[in-house]
């Protein structure tokens, strides 16, 4: 069975069918669909085949040095098969840039079986961090778990009550900081309170200021410290919540970040209206950090983990019938 037909197989069983290939859409059409018109030019894969892939890639958002990669591994493997069908190169494609995907093992999310698990929400102004706290909230809740909020984003003005909002519609506590305080004191007293209510997840959301690295440093670095004074082990996970639309440029900040504290995996937001899918591979092959969650619209249900079969299927939907 070929590679591409068990990855359609696998995906069928999947629950989430309908909302992965609406979610990847757009980025279908500037991967699946451009590679497919390949095929009527199609003489094996040579330096003009390479070349085209590359372009299709970067297109995407593979970004240059995750294209060249997956460029090289693919070649080894069509070296071995001088007539090579353009399905079988797609097979080979595809399950190359899995191996990219996987050649760095993700790590599990860390609950803390003690008590509260404390998650730090960091990134740029309008990457979607408050929207992503509720999802979180929201998928939390459906768990069972109890949750609250902290509005530790006290530099923009409006965004706690934002929060605030979020958490009167979702019923979810929301502990506030005070506009243009110190951010450490409101997750002071979210721990506090997520200590002496049995809160099962509290959720910071961060302000998205861009700052010069050496405060954006301080302040996480405190951040962290007033946490693990609070709740062993806080903050339990540090998720980076990063737009898909802004590619490369994401990925930059992304970098800046990860410099300044550590990360412990990613959220990328707003997959729905993206054709830069190839992002995720950037991201892994570039950050060695998961994926963990994609935001796929504006509500608090428009979010999934993140699964890489069900995006290598959603973005290559339909190359599978190139026989
Ligand atoms: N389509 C789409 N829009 C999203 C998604 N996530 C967030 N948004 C929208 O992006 C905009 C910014 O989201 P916020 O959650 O306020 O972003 P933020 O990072 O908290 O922004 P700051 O507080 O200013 O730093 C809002 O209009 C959200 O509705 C997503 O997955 N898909
Ligand atoms: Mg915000």
């Amino acid at each position: 069975m070929s590679f591409l037909s068990k990855l359609k197989e696998i995906f069928n069983k999947k629950e989430d069918k309908a909302v992965y290939l609406s979610g990847f859409k757009k980025a279908k059409q500037t991967f699946g669909d451009q590679l497919s018109q390949m095929e009527y030019e199609f003489k094996g894969v040579d330096d003009d085949f390479l070349e085209q892939l590359t372009i299709i890639l970067l297109e995407s958002d593979v970004g240059i040095s995750t294209a060249d990669l997956i460029c090289e591994k693919l070649k080894e493997k069509c070296d071995a098969y001088p007539s090579i069908t353009f399905h079988w190169a797609m097979n080979f494609l595809i399950e190359t840039m899995k191996e990219v995907y996987e050649e760095y093992p993700d790590e599990p999310i860390v609950y803390n079986e003690e008590g509260t698990t404390v998650i730090l929400l960091e990134g740029v102004n309008g990457s979607g961090k408050t929207t992503t706290a509720a999802k979180l909230a929201h998928m939390y809740q459906q768990q069972g778990k109890t949750v609250a909020f902290v509005a530790a984003d006290t530099f923009r003005a409006g965004a706690i009550e934002q929060l605030a909002k979020w958490g009167e519609r979702l019923n979810v506590p929301c502990i506030k900081g005070r506009e243009n305080g110190d951010p450490s004191a409101a997750i002071v007293d979210g721990c506090r309170y997520a200590k002496e209510n049995n809160i099962d997840i509290l959720l910071c959301d961060t302000a998205g200021r861009l700052q010069n690295k050496a405060n954006l440093m301080n302040e996480l670095a405190k951040m962290n410290r007033v946490s693990a004074r609070e709740i062993e082990g806080a903050p339990h996970n540090t998720w980076l919540v990063l737009d898909a639309t802004t590619g490369q440029n994401g990925l930059s900040q992304a970098e800046v970040f990860a410099e300044s504290t550590t990360l412990s995996g990613i959220i990328l937001t707003k997959m729905d209206g993206t054709a830069k899918g190839g992002i995720v591979l950037a991201i892994k092959n570039k950050l060695h950090l998961p994926v963990y969650f994609i935001g796929l619209g504006e509500q608090p249900d428009d979010f999934r983990p993140f699964d890489l079969d069900g995006y290598l299927y959603s973005i290559s939907e339909g190359l599978d019938t190139h026989e």
